[in-house]
Order: C-alpha cells, then sequence, then structure tokens
C-alpha cells in the first residue's frame, strides 16, 4: 500500500503550475547574462519548450506571458500554438519598468502624461487578455524613490488608486487583476507596493475582482511568510503565488532549493486555508534559470511543488489538532515535522507510472533528445533574455 492515500493522490492529481515563459530565456545578473545553446528565440519557442515541462510531468498546463516581451502580431495564433501543444495561456505580466519615461514611477507618476502611457499600457495587456484567453493580468511595479524627500509618498498612493481604478474598470467580468508587492529593488528607499498590507489595502477598494500576488522572494529575511498566506486567504484575498527561492533578496532561484521546510510550510497553510486546487488561487513559478538549464530547472521546479505538496497533505490533522488543544507543545512539533520528513519520492514515482508518466521525469527528458534537437535547430536570430 502506497504512503500516499486516495484523498492525497486526488489533490495531487487536480495540481496546476504556472510557468512564466521569461524563465526559458537567458537571463543572469547586472554583472554577465551567459548564453545558452538552444535557447528560444521567440515566445513560440519559450512555449514550446514549456511544454515540454508538461508534456513529462503534466503539472505545468498553462505558461505566463510578460509583455512586451513576449509580444507577437498575432496572439490568437500564439493561443493556437499554445494549444496544439496541449498547454494554455495565463496570467499576462505587464511591464512598467523598462522604459525611460518610468524612471520616476509608472501608475503613480506625478505626471498624467507618463501615468496614461503606464494606464494605457494594462488596457493594451487586457486587450491581449481577450485573445489569449488568459484570467490574469499581473501588475508589479518598480515605482518608488531612493532617497527620503525625494517623493511625496501619500501622493503616489493616491495616484496609484485612481490609475488601478481606470485598470479595473476595463477588466471582463471573468477576468483579475492581482497586485504583487516587494519591499524593495529597484527602489532602495521607498517602493509605492512593499508589502501585503498595501496590495491588500488598493485591491480590497477596488473590489473583488483584485486580489494580492504573493511572490516568496519578496519578503525581507525572517518574514513568516505561512502567515501571510494564511491571513491573505483568511481574507479571501490571496489570488496568486509567484514561487522561487532566496537566499539574500530576490534571487528567483528554483523553488524548494533554498528553504524546503518553508515551502512546507507555506503549502500547508494554503491546504489548511482551502487554497489548494483552489481556482481562485494560482499557483505559479517567476524563476530565471542563470547557470543551469531551464527545461530541467523547471522541472525540478515543479516537482519540488509536488512533492511538498504530498507531504503537506500527508499531516495528521486529527493528531495535530489534539496536541494543539491540549498545549502539548513537542507533540504538535512532532506530528507536523512527521509529515515534513517523510519521503514521498519512490510513492510518487510509483503513482506517477501507474497513470502513463515516466516515474522520473528528468531522466525522461533528458533522455529525449530535445535538448539536442533545439541545440541543433535554433541557430541564427537573437536568443530570448529576460528583458527582451
Ligand atoms: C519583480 C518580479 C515581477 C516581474 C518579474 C519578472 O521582481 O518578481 O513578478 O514581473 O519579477
Ligand atoms: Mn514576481
Ligand atoms: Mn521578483
Amino acid at each position: 500500500m502506497s504512503i500516499l492515500r486516495d484523498d492525497v493522490l486526488a489533490e495531487l492529481e487536480a495540481q496546476a503550475i504556472e510557468l512564466p515563459s521569461w524563465a526559458f530565456g537567458n537571463s543572469g545578473t547586472r554583472f554577465k547574462v551567459f548564453g545558452t545553446a538552444g535557447t528560444p528565440r521567440d515566445p513560440y519557442e519559450k512555449i514550446a519548450d514549456a511544454a515540454q515541462v508538461n508534456r513529462y510531468t503534466a503539472l505545468a498546463p498553462t505558461v505566463a506571458l510578460h509583455i512586451p516581451w513576449d509580444k507577437v502580431p498575432d496572439y490568437a495564433d500564439l493561443r493556437r500554438h499554445a494549444e496544439s501543444l496541449g498547454v494554455k495561456l495565463g496570467t499576462i505580466n505587464s511591464n512598467t519598468f523598462q522604459e525611460d519615461a518610468y524612471k520616476f514611477g509608472s501608475l503613480t507618476h506625478e505626471d498624467p502624461k507618463v501615468r496614461r502611457q503606464a494606464i494605457d499600457h494594462h488596457l493594451e495587456c487586457i486587450d491581449i487578455m481577450d485573445e489569449t484567453g488568459s484570467r490574469d493580468l499581473k501588475i508589479w511595479l518598480a515605482d518608488g524613490s531612493n532617497y527620503p524627500g525625494q517623493a511625496d509618498i501619500r501622493g503616489r498612493q493616491d495616484r496609484l488608486h485612481e490609475s488601478l481604478q481606470e485598470i479595473y474598470a476595463r477588466l471582463g467580468d471573468e477576468q483579475r487583476l492581482v497586485l504583487e508587492y516587494k519591499f524593495f529593488e529597484p527602489a532602495f528607499y521607498h517602493t509605492d507596493v512593499p508589502d501585503w498590507g498595501t496590495s491588500y489595502a488598493q485591491t480590497a477598494a477596488l473590489g473583488e475582482k483584485a486580489m494580492v500576488c504573493l511572490d516568496t522572494g519578496h519578503h525581507a529575511p525572517g518574514t513568516n511568510i505561512e502567515f501571510i498566506v494564511m491571513q491573505l486567504l483568511r481574507l479571501g484575498k490571496l489570488g496568486s503565488f509567484d514561487f522561487n527561492s532566496r537566499f539574500y533578496a530576490d534571487d528567483d532561484l528554483i523553488v524548494g532549493a533554498a528553504d524546503p521546510y518553508q515551502l512546507f510550510r507555506i503549502v500547508f497553510e494554503v491546504i489548511r486555508g482551502g487554497g489548494l486546487n483552489n481556482p481562485d488561487v494560482a499557483f505559479m513559478l517567476d524563476q530565471c534559470h542563470n547557470v543551469e538549464d531551464k527545461i530541467p530547472g523547471q522541472i525540478r521546479s515543479v516537482l519540488n511543488v509536488q512533492e511538498m505538496t504530498a507531504r503537506a497533505l500527508l499531516v495528521d490533522h486529527e493528531a495535530l489538532r489534539a496536541a494543539q488543544l491540549s498545549h502539548d507543545v513537542l507533540e504538535a512539533n512532532r506530528v507536523f515535522m512527521d509529515a515534513f520528513q517523510t519521503d514521498v519520492r519512490p510513492a510518487l514515482a510509483e503513482w506517477r507510472e501507474s497513470r502513463g508518466l515516466p516515474a522520473d521525469p528528468m531522466r525522461a527528458y533528458l533522455d529525449s533528445g530535445y535538448f539536442e534537437r533545439i541545440a541543433d535547430e535554433r541557430v541564427g536570430g537573437v536568443q530570448a533574455s529576460w528583458g527582451a
């Protein structure tokens, strides 16, 4: 008998993790971006690579786009391309952080002309969503300032609200806006949406179709992220995750690589709060593979999430609750740790095979010859990179 009960397997079978198109392009630090063989040259090739991840894991049925990085002349055609490869287009990410006009802000800018440009960009993103069939518009703003006194931080909140209101008004009935927060970078003194409280306040002021996006790499070291997850789920405002892991700042490393226990604790609160396989909560990756191969990096990522979900589903809630009620501190902690320390890998491998999937998706991909083929075929043209 497998250690994974049928109810656990049913949850795992329904699990879906969205991949970021930009994870397949080249990325790096401000010091160097290393090129790699076979790197996609356009959004079509990025989606083809993302489809490989889904093919071997059945965990990644959608791909998020970033505009303008993934700008194409015909989004309906891009959608058909994705669907022909067994995946769908997901969240549309706006981008107001790479144009000179936005040096001092976008949706919060003092100058109405710049705000107009930024709002129009978001309206264009919603037009794209109509064509791609996407539900979510994800907004992350680089807006902020570097020096105390440089900006009217209060006025910027008011302008942010006004700008968001105009964008919100354009959303269709089935569409949503998710507002991502980040405590610093690129601004080093203040950021206009630095924390979940600000994102909550701004989205609550808009209405039900506006939710918070929690990027796991966007908190100060030591932050209890699972507490935020619990609170946002309680408030019905957790719209999506950007999963990644970090050692220092916004490192965008493979989820579960730096602190698997933290990922376990986050997923535990997701389950506790009814967020697992809940259509209101989107699970996305937001990662960059600077030195490792990209498709295997994404395969490892979705498997890490699956593995930690399986472990979190194994927590014996009855025993945990009993220990909590009797204030048996050590027993409660033992029950929790017991699930975390369970090795679910053999049971997951067996279960995959029973569903016609490879027991080891990474091995199956590496043996498939796909990488050798794209390394051969994708010569000429310009490799896609984070930011292009
Ligand atoms: C900002 C961020 C945001 C962007 C992405 C490329 O740090 O997390 O989600 O869209 O990186
Ligand atoms: Mn993010
Ligand atoms: Mn980030």
